[in-house]
């Protein structure tokens, strides 16, 4: 397939300024008329022809400022519509096309989920509705007529505001019409056709205008979407608050889908959410699935400043807008949530996620310079470590000018597609400073490694912090350059007090950048030896490798000042613990017992302060994080057993508390998902999980009685999750009582598919090829087959990896299944791979014959066949 390369932009040759479309709805002959007022590009070259993108698209008719092109004066094909010699002045171009909106189950363009009809167009799914120049950089103005039948869908909706609605008179036909005013890409184009239920409200923005803000869901739902349409507001009044954003239409809309390829879609004035993301309710949703509804309601409506007002000139720029926009909706979640816990939360999403990919055949730079199918670079990495990029500018330039580089920035960039370049111009030049080094974080790709040496010369009563940055080589990039890397960074007394130490090199916010290879810092005034506490807050997207011992980083775990940092001792302890049992290397008594006295003697003193917080210093580093630590040779059954001893021993040592924490902590009053609530839940579950860990019988006699007796689903799947390790009786009776009571919850059903995929049994897998017959499961549905076949790959080490590799022939069998129907989800399953060349020898070579059957298959899509070919290179 072609390559796109980022140096061979240039600026369309055409420009689009106004785009009128009529829809006339129909299950499988939709008929689009799309009239656009089409003029030379002042900046793009003349005497050329116009080609514009097609997908499948089916021409009627073509007509020019109202005249019928004759065959000869264009060529259309499912591809492209190309018109050899178009005028060199403006002019009005008809295009007629019939789609079938049934069929298309790529779910890209006008597709049917439960009998509604609904859009996604970000990448290049318009032009699988009509021919278009479908890229970001041809902004303009749309009007959209929508007409269906009234009984098949008697809400219309489109982007913008509502201009006209009525009936065509004797049809049984009705129609909306639908203007925006803001000039935009064609990737942010949507419409809605249904039977569907809403929920509403009027917003009041900062300046006084009203706004209708609703959510619509499949009609009898609409009780679940009262915390989605909550968060929209709590995040309109945010973003005033924070960055000084206004809405800008007199509707915003959310829609509920139940087939989506992604999480959601920010079309302008018209988000369309996969309904994972909207639904709620005590009953059906757990606390994590209400903390994402609220992050990606946030996210979507962010990016109508981010991403809609100030897109993208090309998709290279694509974490201009996604980076940037997770940056945003991370802040909101801190800001609305406990910041340390949300913190955390960020940090091990980036790692499990991003730093794997970023150390895997697929890793890519966060501006990528190549693509051949550009769905597949909707990636942690532009995202993640693009909301990192941006956290680490804001580290080292300060709030006050971040907030004035956004504010350039906006005022610059509104109603254009901008670059990465117009990004950090803006803050070059509200701070004076040369941000061309600190750029290269979106050019080079790989996690850098930064090391961190102490020397203490208590004559002299200096401290010297020797540091080191290297990045390993990456695919395309052998060698690399060293980095901007901000370090926030502070020193703790043996004994646990913070020092003050001096060091002229590290700012007033505790901040020293390293920008070269290697550095020292000195710190006057230090008497004793201290321990240093670096990267506070994870202030770069960096690994550390610290000289410090378990003991000295247990001094952190109970003393530093900084929350992450003492999260993060207590993690780099038990990874050094696991890496070792995991490996062979032999691990003393004292060493286990040190660190389990320490969490113990932190959850008896420090549990309740912050229950959210203590949850997660209770959590191991999870099995596929100890396989990306050790990063070579990797036998997934021996991290396993290694994991699951350790669970023991802590739950053993620390068992009198979890007890108590698990009797003191059950729910009595109602059920509410705020942060609170939901940390004391957290802690109570995982005491569950350690406590059945260390004790199977306690384990399953709790886990049961919490799922018989649970008043919400977060409860109920904790204790079913646990009932999940314990092979017998009791856990197939807690899987059929489970199915029963939701078998008519699609959403919940996935949740009962991931636990089941995820149980480290060799029977599993026939389990998987069990449930894909039941009648819940659908090839076609990505909600399910992420649930079943996408978590089985991505969260089973040990039988994903099984050693006579049928979990991996099993994957690729479902990847060339979805592939036909799918190449977006069947490529996105395919990407579980992508930790194969780390596995030991056997899992290897058949996890590499599992990739080259799929490598081998004729007519793969560019998406599967790009990312088939990228992992076995
Ligand atoms: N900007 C949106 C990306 C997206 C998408 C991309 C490719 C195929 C389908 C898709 N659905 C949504 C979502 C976001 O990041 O906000
Ligand atoms: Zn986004």
């Amino acid at each position: 397939a072609q390559i796109v390369r980022l140096e061979d932009y240039r600026p369309s040759d055409f420009l689009i300024d106004k785009v009128e479309l009529d829809f006339r709805l129909h299950p499988t002959a939709t008929k689009v008329t799309a009239t656009l007022s089409v003029r030379p590009n002042p900046s793009g070259r003349s005497d050329v022809p116009l080609v514009l993108d097609g997908d499948e698209v089916n021409l009627k008719a073509i007509a020019l400022d109202d005249r019928t092109l004759e065959a000869g004066e264009f060529e259309a094909n499912p591809e492209s519509l190309t018109i050899s010699q178009p005028p060199q002045h403006s002019f009005r171009l008809t295009i007629e096309t019939e789609i079938n909106p049934t069929a298309n189950t790529k779910l890209m363009g006008l597709y049917r989920s439960s009998g509604n009809y609904c859009t996604q167009c970000e990448a290049e799914g318009f032009r699988r509705i009509t021919y278009f120049l479908d890229r970001p950089d041809v902004l303009a103005v749309y009007t959209t007529r929508i007409e269906a039948e009234y009984e098949e869908a008697p809400v219309l909706l489109g982007n913008g505001n509502p201009v006209e609605s009525g009936f065509v008179e004797g049809t049984g036909r009705h129609y909306a019409v639908w203007h925006d005013p803001f000039p935009k890409p064609s990737y942010l184009f949507a419409l809605v056709g249904g039977r569907l239920g809403r929920v509403s409200k009027t917003f009041t923005t900062m300046s006084g205008r009203e706004v209708d803000i609703a959510v619509y869901v499949e009609p009898g739902k609409e009780d679940r979407a009262g915390y989605a349409l909550d968060a929209l507001e709590r995040s309109m009044i945010w973003d005033e608050q924070v960055f000084g954003r206004e809405y800008d239409l007199d509707v915003f809309s959310i829609v509920a889908v139940s087939d989506f390829n992604m999480g959601a879609m920010e079309n302008k004035g018209l988000n369309i959410f996969n309904d994972k993301y909207v639904l709620a309710s005590p009953e059906t949703a757990t606390d994590s699935d209400y903390a994402n509804i609220e992050a990606i309601i946030a996210h979507e409506y962010f990016h109508n400043w981010s991403g809609n007002r100030v897109t993208c000139r090309d998709w290279f720029q694509l974490c201009l807008k996604e980076g940037l926009t997770v940056f945003r909706d991370q802040e909101f979640s801190s800001d609305e949530r406990s910041r340390p816990v949300h913190r955390i939360a960020e940090v091990k999403a980036l790692r499990s996620r991003q730093f794997l990919e970023d150390s895997s055949p697929l890793a890519h730079p966060v501006r990528p310079i190549q693509y051949r199918e550009i769905n597949n670079f909707y990636t942690a990495t532009v995202y993640e470590k693009g909301a990192e990029i941006v956290r680490m500018l804001k580290t080292i330039i300060g709030d006050e000018d971040f907030r004035r580089g956004m504010d350039l920035y906006y005022d610059r960039c509104d109603g254009r597609a901008a670059t990465v370049e117009d990004f950090l111009k803006a803050f070059a030049d509200v701070t004076g400073r040369d941000l061309s080094h600190f750029a290269r974080w979106y050019a080079q790709s790989g996690t850098p490694r930064v090391s961190v040496h102490g020397h203490h010369d208590e004559a002299a009563k200096m401290y010297r912090l020797d540091l080191r940055q290297q990045t390993p080589p990456t695919p395309g990039q052998p060698t690399k350059e060293p980095l901007v890397v901000p370090i926030a960074l502070g020193l703790v007394t043996q004994d646990g007090q913070p020092m003050d130490a001096h060091c002229e090199r590290v700012n007033s916010r505790g901040v020293f950048v390293l920008d070269k290879t290697e550095d020292s810092i000195t710190f006057t005034g230090v008497a004793s030896r201290p321990v240093p506490s670096v990267f506070r807050g994870f202030s770069a997207p960096v690994k550390v490798s610290l000289d410090l011992s378990n003991d000295e980083l247990l001094v952190l775990l109970r003393h530093d000042t900084d929350a992450f940092n003492r999260w993060q001792a207590a993690q780099t302890v038990a990874m050094r613990l696991l890496v070792s049992l995991s490996t062979g290397t032999p691990v003393s008594d004292e060493e286990m017992a040190s660190l389990s006295s320490a969490l113990c003697a932190f959850i008896e003193t420090d549990a309740l302060r912050d229950p959210a917080f203590a949850a997660l210093a209770l959590t191991l580093p999870s099995e596929a994080d100890v396989a990306q630590e050790i990063g070579k040779e990797v036998d997934p059954d021996a991290i396993h057993r290694a994991r699951k001893a350790m669970r023991r021993h802590l739950g053993n040592a620390c068992r009198e508390q979890l007890l108590d924490f698990h009797r003191s902590l059950a729910q009595t009053e109602s059920y509410s998902p705020d942060a609170a609530s939901a940390g004391r839940r957290a802690l109570r579950n995982a005491a569950l999980d350690l406590l059945a860990a260390a004790d199977l019988r306690t384990g399953e006699q709790l886990a049961s009685t919490q799922f018989e007796t649970a008043s919400n689903m977060t409860d109920r799947l904790a204790s079913l999750s646990v009932l999940m390790t314990i092979p017998g009786m009791v856990r197939e009776n807690a899987i059929a009582a489970f199915e029963e009571r939701y078998r008519s919850e699609p959403l919940v059903i996935d949740k009962w598919f991931t636990l089941q995929a995820a149980i480290p049994e060799d029977t599993t897998l026939e389990r998987v090829k069990r449930l894909m017959e039941h009648p819940a499961f659908s090839i076609n549905n990505p909600n399910r087959v992420r649930s079943l076949i996408g978590n089985f790959a991505m969260l089973n080490q040990v039988q994903f990896n099984r050693a006579d590799g049928a979990g991996y022939a099993f994957v690729a069998s479902i990847v060339l299944r979805a592939d036909e129907l799918n190449p977006q989800l069947a490529s996105r399953l395919l990407t579980a791979f992508s930790t194969w060349r780390m596995m030991e020898p056997t899992r290897r070579s058949h996890a590499r014959r599992a990739l080259q059957s799929i490598a081998q298959k004729p007519n793969l899509s560019r998406d599967v066949g790009d990312i088939v070919n990228r992992s076995l290179e």
